[in-house]
């Protein structure tokens, strides 16, 4: 399919007027800055509000040790807690993960490493336009307004047993032999990740009536994405934003944010924030598993503020399915075909919309699926 050439609003604006000299976000010396460049300042309707700290959002703490010893009680309350959070705003939290607290403590070590390296050595993995893995600070390159406070660094993960070493092959290509260390740490992250998400999936399955193993299987071989976010400190928290409101378009996150705060939820036309808990992930419906669910489930608008004191830090496992997989929802949750909300599709076109043609927003999916639609009739 050929990608048409839609601008989705907030236009994208792809490069930097020739007139000025392009905007570079070096970190170490914008976090001191007290006049922020003007890029970065977000519109009043959209600047965080951090003199009233939002109320925090409930988030059900799920005890996946319990889900998975399968008690017949532990395991019918996690999945009606499951349901509820997901048709109300589609988060909830994962305690008794099972995922080792040192390869945690490890990683968020690896990432103050990378992070605090001098802009020129982390821009030699930087990410392409049309991209999604590579280091990105800001977007300068892609976007010239509404700019993002972070930096990021993301790769692809891949639990096709033909792609065991992925993400460790990545770093090594990409960043040489002396990110080893960082990249067999993000390979055994990845894969931490991608068993979690199958126990979480088993949970997702049965919150919605279906065959508990049924979208096990359809991640099996799942073709996610990793993202760190590093967030520096800004003298003008209230003006900007770390991550700008989006909805995810891949199918489950599963975040794990350091103790500084930041992250905030649209619910009921109010932001509301997670309180960081070292020992939990957050964990959040996206797109497409709103798809698979007919959207019965909820991808919600979500968006990180920053402070002006303490670098933060978030570990993002987007889950999607193989490139080629068919995201339709399963028989028992569409009676009627009328009942469809949204069209077929692979997680492919789909990322390659997002990539090239919008800047995330609560309206993707359904800016994509009109698309589909047209292309088709
Ligand atoms: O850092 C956070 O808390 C949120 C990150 C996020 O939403 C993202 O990476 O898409």
């Amino acid at each position: 399919m050929k990608m048409p050439l839609l601008i989705l609003s907030p236009p994208l604006v792809l490069s930097p007027s020739k007139e000025t000299s392009p905007l570079v976000f070096d970190a170490s010396i914008l976090q001191n800055e007290t006049n922020i460049p003007l890029q970065f300042v977000w519109p009043d309707h959209e600047k965080p509000c951090l003199e009233s700290p939002p109320s925090l959002l409930h988030v059900p703490p799920i005890d996946l040790k319990a889900f998975i010893s399968g008690e017949p009680l532990a395991a019918s309350s996690a999945s009606l807690m499951v349901n509820s959070a997901c048709q109300e705003h589609g988060f909830f939290q994962v305690f008794n993960h099972g995922v080792d607290s040192n390869l945690i403590n490890e990683a968020h070590k690896m990432m103050d490493l990378f992070f605090g390296m001098p802009l020129l050595e982390k821009q030699k993995a930087e990410r392409k336009f049309g991209e999604y893995c590579g280091y990105a600070s800001s977007f300068t390159n892609r976007f010239s307004s509404k700019l993002p406070w972070k930096e990021t660094l993301s790769f692809r993960y891949s639990a096709d047993p033909k792609c065991s070493n992925v993400v460790q092959d990545y770093f090594m290509n990409v960043m040489g032999e002396d990110f080893s260390k960082f990249g067999r740490i993000c390979q055994e992250y990845s894969e931490a990740m991608s068993k979690l998400s199958m126990n979480i999936m088993e949970l997702l399955g049965m919150s919605l009536g279906i065959d508990p193993l049924y979208f096990c299987d359809f991640y099996e071989e799942n073709d996610s994405i990793m993202r760190l976010n590093y967030y520096p400190p800004c003298q003008k928290p209230d003006q900007t934003l770390g991550t700008g409101p989006h909805c995810d378009p891949t199918s489950l996150t599963i975040l794990h944010q350091d103790n500084v705060g930041g992250l905030e939820v649209f619910v009921d036309e109010k932001w509301h924030s997670i309180a960081p808990c070292p020992d939990a992930f957050v964990v959040n419906i996206g797109d497409t598993f709103k798809a698979l669910s007919n959207g019965l489930y909820k991808s919600c608008l979500h968006r990180a503020v920053v402070n002006s004191k303490t670098p933060r830090k978030s570990l993002a496992f987007f889950l999607s399915p193989r490139m080629d997989k068919i995201v339709r929802p399963p028989k028992a949750l569409v009676k009627d075909a009328s009942e469809r909300v949204y069209p077929d599709f692979t997680w492919s076109t789909f990322l390659e919309f997002t990539q090239k043609h919008y800047r995330a927003d609560m309206k993707t999916l359904d800016a994509f699926s009109n698309w589909i639609q047209m292309e088709r009739n």
